[in-house]
């Protein structure tokens, strides 16, 4: 193997382990006031190749303004997309959800439990957190490096039929290899749907890890024989069917009926969730036999 390849897996390897090491010892991943309460479990990484075609073919199926990999490098750095180099990657993780926490929202029908809200609004700090610490640590070894979903440039915008971000998380997820979308609209991976996600782009050629899903929604059951169908009955905001997830209604739903969830539990966003919970895709991938 060439010293090149070696390097790049290397660097891919040490990458992880320090992903999973910030997970598993820092102390924002844990539930407030409860040392022994970790919000997420051991992640799962990817890799992306920066230049790989599904990232130009992101801009007709989420939108016009949703960014290549290099231009959100180039843009974090106040550089043209010619300055920003071809071998691009993006490192692409998975933070799965806590068995305590599923478990609680198992028990909800119509209210997030507690421990879901906290793990919306204290996991995400988390996630910049580890955001941040993944650039940082490429940047102290001279590479340029940015975390889009924590750049001044990220924006959540209405359309149509939902939001969607310039920048969408799943999407860079789906190309790394990590999982599939599903009738919920869940990110499904090896360690179910139940999990936040986040992703930083570096100007490195690391290897991409393999795609394995035949299509975006090989992992769920109704897309592979149309049974299940368990997010159906879950969703109290009827916004689960078989035509898909109607992101109008789940917004409404966290935003309007579960406003009340900021005040009882003290929290600065809305959230829900239950789709997520109570269902065979809930901490793995139900299309996998073993
Ligand atoms: C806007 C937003 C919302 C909106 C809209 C959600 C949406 N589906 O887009 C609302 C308010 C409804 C929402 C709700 C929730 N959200 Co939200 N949200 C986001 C945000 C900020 C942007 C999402 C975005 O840009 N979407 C883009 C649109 C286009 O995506 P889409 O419509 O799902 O895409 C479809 C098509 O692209 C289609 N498709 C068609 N052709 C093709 C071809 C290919 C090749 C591919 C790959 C796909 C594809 O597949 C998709 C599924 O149908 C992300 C954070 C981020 N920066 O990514 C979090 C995020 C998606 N939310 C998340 C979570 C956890 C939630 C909630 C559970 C709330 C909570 N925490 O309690 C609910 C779950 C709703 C659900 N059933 O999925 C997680 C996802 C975790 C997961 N396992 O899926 C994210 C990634 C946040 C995070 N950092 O972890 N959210
Ligand atoms: S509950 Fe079943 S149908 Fe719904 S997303 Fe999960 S696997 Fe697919
Ligand atoms: S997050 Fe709640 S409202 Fe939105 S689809 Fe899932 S169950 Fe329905």
């Amino acid at each position: 193997m060439d010293a090149q390849i070696l390097a790049a897996e290397k660097m891919a390897q040490i990458i992880e382990s320090e992903i999973k090491s910030f997970v598993r010892e820092s102390p924002l991943n844990r539930m407030p006031g409860e040392a022994d309460t970790p919000i997420f479990e051991e992640p799962l990484v990817g890799f992306a190749d920066g230049s790989d075609p599904l990232f130009q073919e992101f801009k007709t199926i989420i939108g016009p303004n949703h960014l290549t990999p290099i231009e959100a490098l180039v843009l974090s750095y106040n550089k043209q997309p010619e300055d920003g180099g071809k071998l691009v990657s993006v490192v692409s993780w998975i933070l799965p959800i806590t068995k305590k926490t599923r478990e609680s929202n198992r028990e909800q029908d119509k209210v997030p439990a507690k421990y879901w809200a906290y793990t919306k609004w204290y996991g995400e700090k988390f996630n910049a957190a580890l955001r941040k610490h993944v650039v940082d640590s490429f940047k102290i070894r001279g590479y340029m490096t940015t975390a889009p979903a924590s750049q001044p440039y990220f924006k959540i915008q209405d359309g149509p039929k939902g939001q969607f971000s310039n920048w969408s998380e799943r999407h860079v997820a789906y190309v790394a290899g990590l999982g599939t979308f599903s009738l919920a609209d869940s990110f499904i991976t090896e360690k179910g749907a139940a999990n936040r996600v986040g992703s930083v782009v570096i100007d490195v050629k690391l290897p991409p890890s393999p795609r394995t899903a035949g299509t975006p929604y090989s992992n769920c059951l109704y897309y592979v024989n149309k049974s299940c169908k368990a997010c159906i009955a879950r969703c109290p905001a009827g916004a689960i069917t078989e035509a898909g997830h109607d992101k109008v209604k789940c917004c409404n739903y966290q935003d309007l009926d579960l406003k009340h969830i900021k005040e009882d539990y003290q929290v600065g966003s809305g959230s829900c969730g239950l789709c997520q919970t109570r269902v065979p895709c809930e901490f793995k991938n139900p299309v996998k036999k073993k």
